[in-house]
Order: C-alpha cells, then sequence, then structure tokens
C-alpha cells in the first residue's frame, strides 16, 4: 500500500516523513486554528465556506495565514488528488508555528499550515440509527467573551471534558449550556429542536460554531417548508421538544433521543429528522454544493 501523502508548507509528504516540531506553539499552547471538511464522490462539501471560517478563526487570534484563500484551496484539492481519494474527512490546521517555551506568540516567526485528507471517524452506525444518548454536562462552553467557540481553535479541552463526562456515564454524546443557561451545542456538533412542526437551532452569540452543516440544514428543512428560527433554547424547551438532532461534519444529522434520562419524542428519530437525513446526502453530494477535487 502506498503511503498517505500530507501537505505541510507548500511540500507533499509521506506519512512517515510528515512531522512537526515539539516546539511549534500549536503543541505547545493549543495555539493555531483548523477545519474538518468533508469529500463527497470528488465534491469537497462547501470549501470555500470551510476556507473563509478558517481565515475569519485566524483574523480573531491573530494568526498570519501565509497563503491566500485561492492557495489554501490548491493544496486541499492536491492533497486529495495525491491520495486518489474522492470521498475524505479532510483536516486543514494552521499552527502558530515554532517558538520558545513561552507562550508570547512574537517568538513565532512563521505559521505553518498542515493539510491531511484521510477517512473520518463517524459516530457509531448503530447510535445514529437508534438515535443518540445524551448529556447535559456540568461543564459550561466557555463564554463568547473568552475562548469563545465561534472560533474553531485548536483548544478543544472544553469539548473534551464534556466527552468524558459522556464516557463516564455511558452516553454518546453531551450538551453544553452556555454561561447564561442556554442551551448552546454538543462536543463537535450544532443541535436543533423540532417543536410543533418548527426547526429552532441557537445563534452563535450563545457561543456556538458557526456551523457549516448547520446553515446547510436551515437551508434543506427551508427548501421542505419547515420554518426555520435561530434563537436560544432553554433546557426546559429541550426536554419538551418533539425531536432533537445534532449537525456536524462529522455526524451530518444525527438523530437524539435521550437527554439526561428524559425520553425525546416517542425514543426514535422524528419524522422530520427522519425526512432531513433523507434529503440530505443528495444535497451534499450535489456538485453545486462544493468544490470539485477530481
Ligand atoms: N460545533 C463545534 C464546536 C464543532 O467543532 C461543529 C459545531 C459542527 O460544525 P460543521 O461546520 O462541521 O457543521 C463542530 C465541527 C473532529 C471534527 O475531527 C470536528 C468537527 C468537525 C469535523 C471533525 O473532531 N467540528
Amino acid at each position: 500500500m502506498t503511503e498517505q501523502i500530507i501537505y505541510i508548507d507548500g511540500k507533499y509528504l509521506p506519512k512517515s516523513k510528515a512531522v512537526i516540531s515539539v516546539f511549534d506553539h500549536g503543541f505547545l499552547y493549543g495555539d493555531g486554528v483548523f477545519e474538518g471538511i468533508r469529500a463527497y464522490n470528488g465534491s469537497i462539501f462547501r470549501l470555500k465556506e470551510h476556507i473563509d471560517r478558517l481565515y475569519e478563526s485566524a483574523k480573531t487570534i491573530m494568526l498570519d495565514v501565509p497563503m491566500m484563500k485561492g492557495e489554501m484551496e490548491e493544496a486541499v484539492i492536491g492533497t486529495m488528488k495525491r491520495n486518489s481519494l474522492k470521498d475524505a474527512y479532510i483536516r486543514l490546521i494552521v499552527t502558530r508555528g515554532i517558538g520558545d517555551l513561552g507562550l508570547d506568540p512574537r517568538k513565532c516567526p512563521k505559521s505553518s499550515v498542515i493539510v491531511i485528507a484521510g477517512t473520518i471517524n463517524l459516530m457509531p452506525k448503530e447510535a445514529v440509527e437508534n438515535g443518540i444518548k445524551t448529556v447535559i454536562t456540568w461543564v459550561r462552553r466557555d463564554p463568547i467573551d473568552g475562548t469563545s467557540h465561534e472560533v474553531k481553535s485548536l483548544n478543544y479541552l472544553n469539548s473534551v471534558l464534556a466527552k468524558i463526562e459522556a464516557n463516564n456515564v455511558g452516553a454518546d454524546e453531551a450538551i453544553f449550556l452556555n454561561p447564561q443557561g442556554y442551551v448552546c451545542e454538543g462536543t463537535a456538533e450544532n443541535l436543533f429542536i423540532i417543536k410543533k412542526g418548527r426547526a429552532i437551532t441557537p445563534p452563535t452569540y450563545t457561543g456556538a460554531l458557526p456551523g457549516i452543516t448547520q446553515i446547510a440544514v436551515i437551508e434543506v428543512a427551508s427548501k421542505m417548508g419547515i420554518k426555520v428560527e435561530i434563537r436560544p433554547i432553554t433546557a426546559h424547551e429541550l426536554f419538551n421538544a418533539d425531536e432533537v438532532f445534532f449537525t456536524g461534519t462529522a455526524a451530518e444529522i444525527a438523530p437524539v433521543t435521550t437527554i439526561n434520562g428524559r425520553v425525546i419524542g416517542r425514543g426514535k428519530a422524528g419524522e422530520f429528522t427522519k425526512r432531513l437525513i433523507k434529503e440530505f446526502p443528495a444535497y451534499a453530494s450535489d456538485p453545486a454544493n462544493g468544490t470539485s477535487c477530481i
């Protein structure tokens, strides 16, 4: 089998040679940003939107991305082609680069860009089919005037802590409340509820990542004639929703059937969720919604 090819700073390297310094501040301090992107049948879903979000994350943390957006797109397509991939998970990373043992980013003269394309670690199929068991975690989502998850940074400890709690209590996923107590998102998914035929999803100002799948699902739902509201949700509304589901690059659309022991709807994927799950694959693999890599 030929070795996987990884892009690092303008070079395409075999996996065994694709290494980053232990003095990289991405490693030492979680100082950097990333994107997780999916390709369906040779079409990279919403690549331009992912690249725009990457540059926005970088701007907020004052991280210089040492290339134009067009070159970034070429690096992603180049990595896909060199690995002969059509269906893939793409991880795009920009780190602060090599510095010293001190967190001052001025010590890092050059940021690094990395593109990895491989297979995706999906949510377990049975979990998605039967519905996901969740727990609202004691860990609050980082506040918007702190290390806000509007920035897709390399520091995911907030999500890791919640995932550990979900694992410890035998749940598949965790749901975050924000510091004000409103429902925010999952560890790496946005969240929707369906109530009386309307879809409701929390806005970015609750502290959630502006999800690319979230926007796509809003578009699909609107086309299906489902009204969508973007507003904060309370835990009480969540428990009493007719349907709840997660959206994300890895999860796509995943029905939530249990929240802290409360059964949602009839305890299986609801009608709207099932319709969305049915409509989404055609939407995700439509070349009009992506960038070709073949
Ligand atoms: N919230 C957070 C905090 C995320 O990290 C989403 C929502 C969903 O956003 P998208 O744009 O994917 O619809 C994410 C996405 C990984 C991985 O490898 C993480 C994400 C996506 C893909 C892979 O951990 N996070």
